[in-house]
Parts: C-alpha cells; structure tokens; sequence
C-alpha cells in the first residue's frame, strides 16, 4: 500500500512561472518518495494520448496546444494513498473552485492554466507512468527517513 504511484507534471505555465520547487517542495513535505522526474517538451502526439479521454471535448485543441508551449517536469511520486491524496493536493481542475491550501488553490485562478496535472485514478496513473516514462527511468529505491519516521 505504500509502494503505490501517480504520476504528477508541472505543466508549461507552472515551469515558466518557477513554481516547479514549490509543486516538489509539498510532495516532499507530506512524505512521499520522488521515483522519475524530467523535463521534456511533449510532442502533440504524446499529448493527444495521455489526454485521449478528453478527445471530442470543445477545449481540446487549446488544450493540446497549451501543453505544448513550452517544457513541462513529469515525475513520479510513491506513497499511500498516492494518486488520491496527489488529486485532494492539487485541488479542483477549476481553480477558482480549489480550496486555499491545495496546489491550484494557491497559485492559479484559470482552468486552463492550472499548472499541474496528476492521475485521477489508480488505473490512470498506470497508464500515465508508462507513457511518459521508461521501466528504467523510474527508480526502485529505498528511503529510510520514510520508512521509519513517514510511516508505523
Ligand atoms: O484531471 P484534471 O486536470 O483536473 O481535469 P480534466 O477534466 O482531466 O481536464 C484536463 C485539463 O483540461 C484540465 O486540467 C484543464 C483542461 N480543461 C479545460 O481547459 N477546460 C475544461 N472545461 C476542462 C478541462
Ligand atoms: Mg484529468
């Protein structure tokens, strides 16, 4: 139950607004384990799939093209829980409806420059890690401040 995963990115209005260190920064707090991190430019292509549910959607396009404006950090973070409490960390995907305290509730006020993404669900964040990272990008590795002082 640990060992669970989501994949979370800071997207290209978060990079260019510098906030990058602060998304990692409440990760870290809440102690969960950084396991991927990179920056990349994603092609449209990439981004059509990790977005292919919300093909057909009137906001797609301007979608697509603002997640290709620039580089985006995509990381992977392992703890309990992971992928829900990544989701109540972020807040609400409008950010005028995230609380003060979450991610989006903090440091944006428009749906569609709301500066980070993450995996709505356990299934989703499967798939999500496995299109944007390879097997050996990610890393297997032992924390032993988590384990100890993090959890029981
Ligand atoms: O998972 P989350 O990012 O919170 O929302 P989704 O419903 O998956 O939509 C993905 C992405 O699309 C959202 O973060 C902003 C954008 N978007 C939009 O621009 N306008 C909408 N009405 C809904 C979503
Ligand atoms: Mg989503």
């Amino acid at each position: 139950a640990n060992n669970e995963r989501t994949f979370i990115a800071v997207k290209p209005d978060g990079v260019q607004r510098g906030l990058v260190g602060k998304i990692i920064q409440r990760f870290e707090d809440r102690g969960y384990k950084l396991v991927a991190l990179k920056q990349v430019t994603p092609s449209k292509d990439h981004l059509e799939v990790h977005y292919q549910d919300l093909k057909g959607k009137p906001f797609f396009p301007s979608l697509i093209s603002y997640m290709q404006s620039g580089p985006v950090v995509a990381m992977v973070w392992q703890g309990l829980d992971a992928v829900k409490q990544g989701r109540v960390m972020l807040g609400a995907t409008n950010p005028l409806q995230s609380a003060p305290g979450t991610i989006r509730g903090d440091f944006c006020v428009q749906t569609g420059r709301n500066i980070c993404h993450g995996s709505d669900s356990v299934d989703s964040a499967n798939r999500e890690i496995a299109h944007w990272f390879k097997t050996e990008e990610i890393n297997d590795y032992t924390s032993d401040q988590i384990n100890k002082w993090v959890y029981e």
